[in-house]
Order: C-alpha cells, then sequence, then structure tokens
C-alpha cells in the first residue's frame, strides 16, 4: 500500500504531481484554509502532512493523528507549527530557508522605501483625481540613501536587507539581535550591533525581521514606537504579533513616527481597522517571498523534504532542511 500524505493548500501542479510519483495525495483543490477539525480529520491515516502558514498543527492535532510522521512547512518561518511536540512525537518538521532570502530581501527594502518615499499614499492621491498642480512640498518624505538602517533580527533575511542598505545605499547599519553577529560578518557591512532601545532610538528606517515566538510578543508597542524619530520609518516583514498593531496605527495617526510598511499583521488576513485609515502606512498582503521563481523554489524544496522524510527518493532518511533534526537521528 502506498504511503498516503495530505498537502493542505493548493500548490503548483508540477509539485503535486512530483508527490504523486511517490505518494498518495490527497491535495486541497479549492484552497480554501480548512478549519482545524477538518484538518485533523483529513490527516487521518496519513503519513506526511505539506503546510503552510496558515495551517496550525498543534499538540491535539498530533495526538488525533498519531501515524504522523512529517510536517513540511512551505514557509522559512514555522511558528505556526508546535515543534516541541512535533519532536516528542517523533514528528519531523521541515521548512524552507534560504531559497527565499533574496527575494524576502528585496520586498523588505522596497516597503521600506515606499514608506520613506510614500509611494502609497501618492499614489491614492493621485488616482483619486486630486493632483491638479505640483507643489514644492508635496508628498515630501525621507531619504534612504546615506540613512540609518535600524534592523531587528539579523538571521539570513536581515542581513541580506543590510547588504542592500550598506553596499546598494550607503546606508549605516544597527541591528539587534540574540546575539551579535560574528567580527567577518559585521565587517564588510560595519554592522553595529546595539541595545534594542539604541536601534529604536537611532534608527531612520527600522525593518523588523525576528522570527515570531511568544518572546517577541509586542516587541514593539506603544512605549518601543515612543523612543523612534518622529521622522523614522518602520516595516514589518516579520510575522504579525511581533508588533502591537493598534499602537502603531495610533502611532502613525498621531505622526509620533513618520510612516510604516507593514506585510504580515497580528490575526492575519484580518487587518487593524485603524491601520485601513491611517494614510501613512503602505500595505501589502504578506507577498515578501512571492516571486513566481521563490514561490517554485519554496515549492519544490517542501516536496523534497516531504519525499525524503517519508523515506523515498535520493535523500530517502535525509531531508534537506529539517527543524528538528534529533528525530531524524532517533529514527
Ligand atoms: C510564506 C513566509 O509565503 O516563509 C515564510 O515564513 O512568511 C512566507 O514566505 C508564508 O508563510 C506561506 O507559507
Amino acid at each position: 500500500m502506498r504511503v498516503k500524505v495530505l498537502v493542505a493548500r493548493g500548490v503548483f501542479p508540477e509539485v503535486l504531481a512530483r508527490l504523486r510519483e511517490h505518494f498518495d495525495v490527497e491535495a486541497n483543490e479549492t484552497d480554501e484554509i480548512w478549519p482545524k477539525a477538518e484538518l485533523t480529520r483529513r490527516l487521518q491515516g496519513k503519513a506526511g502532512a505539506y503546510t503552510t502558514g496558515s495551517e496550525s498543527i498543534d499538540a491535539e492535532l498530533l495526538d488525533a493523528n498519531p501515524q504522523l510522521r512529517a510536517v513540511c512547512n512551505m514557509a522559512v518561518g514555522f511558528n505556526n507549527i508546535d515543534v516541541d511536540a512535533c519532536t516528542a512525537r517523533g514528528v519531523v518538521v521541515t521548512n524552507t530557508p534560504d531559497v527565499l532570502t533574496e527575494t524576502t530581501a528585496d520586498f523588505g527594502f522596497a516597503l521600506m522605501m515606499a514608506a520613506a518615499r510614500r509611494m502609497a499614499e501618492a499614489e491614492h492621491f493621485l488616482r483619486a483625481g486630486r493632483w491638479t498642480k505640483w507643489s514644492y512640498d508635496m508628498f515630501t518624505g525621507s531619504d534612504v540613501h546615506g540613512a540609518t538602517l535600524g534592523i531587528l533580527g539579523m538571521g539570513r533575511i536581515g542581513q541580506a536587507i543590510a547588504r542592500r542598505g550598506a553596499l546598494g545605499f550607503g546606508m549605516r547599519v544597527i541591528y539587534h539581535n540574540r546575539s551579535r553577529l560574528d567580527a567577518a560578518l559585521e565587517a564588510p557591512l560595519a554592522a553595529r550591533y546595539v541595545t534594542q532601545e539604541d536601534l529604536l532610538r537611532e534608527s531612520d528606517h527600522l525593518v523588523i525581521v525576528v522570527p515570531y515566538s511568544p518572546a517577541v510578543h509586542h516587541a514593539i508597542g506603544a512605549a518601543d514606537l515612543a523612543l523612534m524619530k518622529p521622522t523614522a520609518t518602520l516595516t514589518n516583514i516579520a510575522r504579525g504579533g511581533v508588533v502591537d498593531d493598534a499602537a502603531l496605527a495610533q502611532a502613525l495617526r498621531q505622526r509620533r513616527i513618520a510612516a510604516a510598511g507593514l506585510d504580515v499583521f497580528e490575526g492575519e488576513p484580518r487587518v487593524h481597522p485603524d491601520l485601513l485609515t491611517v494614510p501613512n502606512v503602505v500595505l501589502t498582503p504578506h507577498i515578501a517571498s512571492a516571486t513566481v521563481a521563490t514561490r517554485r523554489a519554496m515549492a519544490e524544496l517542501a516536496a523534497d523534504n516531504l519525499i525524503a522524510a517519508l523515506g523515498c527518493g535520493p535523500r530517502a532518511g535525509r531531508p534537506p532542511t529539517p527543524v528538528n533534526p534529533q528525530v531524524l537521528a532517533g529514527r
């Protein structure tokens, strides 16, 4: 009998076809997000789950599906998965690092620039037919080149954004991270490690790229925003919940900071209603990794992981990017 797997969301047909070479695949034909009870039910009898950030994999779901051996997420982030609960039950978890780093950094930089130069606000003004004349101070924003770029979360994507800022735009780079980078990584960017408080105080453009965990929930709240320069921008491409969206909307409305760029939201796809009515924020629907090439690479890597994690293909037993490799060692 063939091993059964569940593909929880829509994915490239070629990737589904490749999975079907190895497994009996139940695919989500409609791409609706299945409620937890339905996801739990559909996982019955499945050895593997191909998931995205929209599916929550917790202890209760795992206990209802003790046959599950692999959860392969088509995302670098895996805060939708209780990894400890998976590890305790011998379920290998995989993610899709590296393949999206440069694409996501491009988008983070673009969103930061759009916020600094007020692009969305200006575009809405033009589309609304309100552009009747040029004026010296129309949509004046702040410079990106030569400014201080602050990065919260200096992992792979954070470093890629820092490279763009330092090498392409002559920015001074400061960062805060759980741990300081090796000097060899800091040196080419002249990146300076600072406390989170100094990061907030000194940044002209703050970009948030820290992975979500309960420890960083509302890491940026009202008191933190109050430390920022009134001319500063804040860009969040990490996860909703790292920033207190209600506090951010208030800071934007009161012009306590100049502008923001947000690709991720608390409770997305819902967006805090106050963010929808403040003009000085650029809002995008969680698309930082969305180029055709990168989404393909992510989908293929998640498939490679699932195939290998379930003992098939050339890397049988050795998925390329496990999050909890200790599970594999114990098999
Ligand atoms: C995904 C992301 O598009 O990789 C991540 O962690 O946030 C995005 O690239 C999203 O999570 C869908 O799985």
